[in-house]
């Protein structure tokens, strides 16, 4: 069998830690960098081969981090740059990479930056963020901020506004001034110094807006920027680099990712993941998924950027509910063979897969009350609905079904109180459903979720066509059957997945009833039914 050439990343599988709820060392009730490097063997032990890391520089916390005061200090909350050097050192004994989580469209008003530019329009950090002159109560244009409110914050004392898109103390960075981009290359550069293995870029595709055409993302200069920063940074080295773009397209995405290196190794895209609202609303605004639309625009990105492209592979980050209750069923009958079903059917697509911390366990959503919910982006959301009117039962239930905190509850490592996060009061509520999905549960159970994801990892270091084969979906108009074939030389394997519970009489060609299968999340052989959430790959030669 011919193999490609691949890049590190192109046969890795990547974790991602939120830190602040993956391992508390100090009883703080806030995970930290001492409590992550001591699960390093755990990771290491599910087989990932490099962790993405969400914020853990200095910050006010208005956001969990994405509000960074400085790029090149570690919040005393998680530890300091001693240990964040160990953390790398440590999970590079492991064989894993550590890519750093770079928020640039925007810092923290807290950063020195912007208490610069506070002091007057003549300051030389007054260009570093957008500024608009104007009268109290009349801001610019109508943008609004993704978390609330105008996405133009007044400012007295220099009698102009500026332009956030995320919260209040989130003012956005303007890239348009060569300062502020040599400032952030400085930063970059230092990083790749200290010996981390790549870069998570946050908004990323939002750093050449327009506020006064009303563009975010996509801008006009975008790709000149990007390719910029790339030749400055992180394009000279293996490095990966994986931007998180909102507005990708497959045709964009094909910018965003080309072989030649010029721009980043792939973006996170989200058309799927915006397939379960209603049309023209928000992810607030619940609607049913329809498989058969699901299987198309997976299949597109497929498509569209093989060859010329990479695909990330993800159900969940710190930002989605988790996929087990979102389109799996975290009911105890069917909580462990469905999110082994999605997760089978997400690792036989080309690309890389991301596992969010407590996936590989079947982690679900908390359903957290109001009282316990912690993100800046459901409490405005709260507070901006009930000043519109809606149902606080229908307001709740949103936010239940999609808000952050359900991905931000802590790790559950084991039974023991606060499920072995912390020994002290969590700083969020731990899913009362640790006392039977845990890690020490499962590590050692070959029936586990944590095995299944060992067993998926260990095939995709062992099929090349996995890495490398063609795609080709069948059965794309059946409501329930996901299955599709990879093909590369004279070898295919062929995904199948029953997305929904109820059982289905089974769509398999004839010729592959003796193929030899690789994995299956029911016990025994495949047979001439499908059960509820069944899964498996068949290759044949
Ligand atoms: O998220 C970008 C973003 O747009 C999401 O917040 C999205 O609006 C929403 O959460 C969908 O559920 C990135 C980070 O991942 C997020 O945690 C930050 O809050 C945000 O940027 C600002 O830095």
């Amino acid at each position: 069998m011919s193999v490609n050439a691949h890049h590190w990343w192109q046969e890795a599988v990547i974790y991602q830690v939120y830190p602040r709820s993956f391992q508390d060392s100090n009883g703080d009730g806030v995970g930290d960098l001492p409590g992550l490097i001591r699960r390093l063997d755990y990771l290491r032990r599910l087989g990932v081969d490099a962790i993405w890391l969400s914020p853990v520089y200095r910050s006010p916390q208005e956001d969990n981090g994405y509000d960074i005061s400085d790029y090149q200090d570690i919040d005393p909350m998680f530890g300091s740059l001693a240990d964040m050097d160990r953390l790398i050192a440590e999970a590079r004994l492991r064989g894993i990479r550590i890519i750093m989580d770079l928020v640039l469209n925007h810092t923290s008003d807290r950063h020195r930056w912007f208490q610069e530019a506070l002091k007057g329009r003549d300051n030389p950090y007054h260009d570093f963020y957008i500024w608009r002159d104007g009268q109290p109560g009349q801001p610019p244009n109508d943008m609004r901020a993704c978390f609330g409110g105008s996405a133009w914050q007044w400012v007295p004392q220099l009698q102009q506004y500026y332009f956030h898109q995320f919260a209040v103390a989130q003012p956005d960075l303007n890239w348009d001034n060569p300062a502020v981009r040599e400032a952030l290359y400085d930063m970059i550069r230092w990083w790749m110094k200290r010996g981390v293995g790549g870069f998570r870029l946050d908004v990323i595709d939002q750093i050449a807006k327009d506020p006064d055409l009303g563009i975010t993302n996509n801008g006009p200069r975008l790709h000149e920027l990007i390719r910029e920063m790339n030749q400055a940074t992180f394009g000279n080295g293996d490095y990966v680099t994986v931007g998180e773009t909102w507005g990708a397209t497959p045709q964009i995405a094909r910018l965003f990712s080309q072989p030649d290196g010029s721009e980043f190794s792939m973006v996170f895209q989200f058309e799927h993941i915006g397939l379960d609202q209603k049309p023209g609303g928000q992810k607030w605004d619940l609607a049913p998924l329809d498989l058969v639309r699901l299987k198309q625009v997976l299949s597109g990105w497929q498509r569209q950027l093989y060859g010329c492209g990479w695909n990330s592979l993800f159900w969940n980050n710190h930002d989605l509910p988790r996929i087990v209750s979102r389109w799996g069923s975290d009911k105890p009958a069917y909580r462990e063979v469905s999110a082994k079903m999605l997760a089978t059917l997400l690792y036989g697509f080309q690309g890389t897969p991301y596992i969010y911390q407590g996936e590989e366990l079947g982690m679900t959503n908390a359903y957290l009350s109001l009282e316990d919910c912690r993100d800046i982006e459901s409490l405005n959301l709260y507070r901006e609905r009930l000043e519109e009117g809606y149902a606080p039962a229908d307001i709740l239930r949103s936010i239940q079904a999609r808000g952050r905190d359900n991905a931000r509850t802590p790790m559950q490592w084991d039974d023991s109180p606060q499920a072995g996060f912390s020994s002290g009061e969590p700083w969020i509520k731990v899913n009362p459903n640790y006392s039977y999905i845990n890690a020490a549960a499962q590590v050692d159970d070959p029936d586990s979720v944590f095995c299944y994801y060992q067993k998926l990892i260990n095939l995709r270091k062992q099929e090349t066509t996995l890495i490398d084969g063609s795609y080709t979906l069948l059965a794309e108009s059946d409501p329930d059957l996901f299955m599709y074939v990879r093909e590369w030389d004279s070898e295919q394997i062929l995904t199948v997945v029953n997305f929904h519970a109820q059982e289905r009489p089974q769509f398999l060609p004839e010729h592959w009833k003796q193929a030899n299968c690789l994995i299956h999340n029911y016990p025994g052989p495949v047979g001439e039914t499908l059960r509820p959430f069944e899964a498996f790959m068949l290759k044949h030669w």
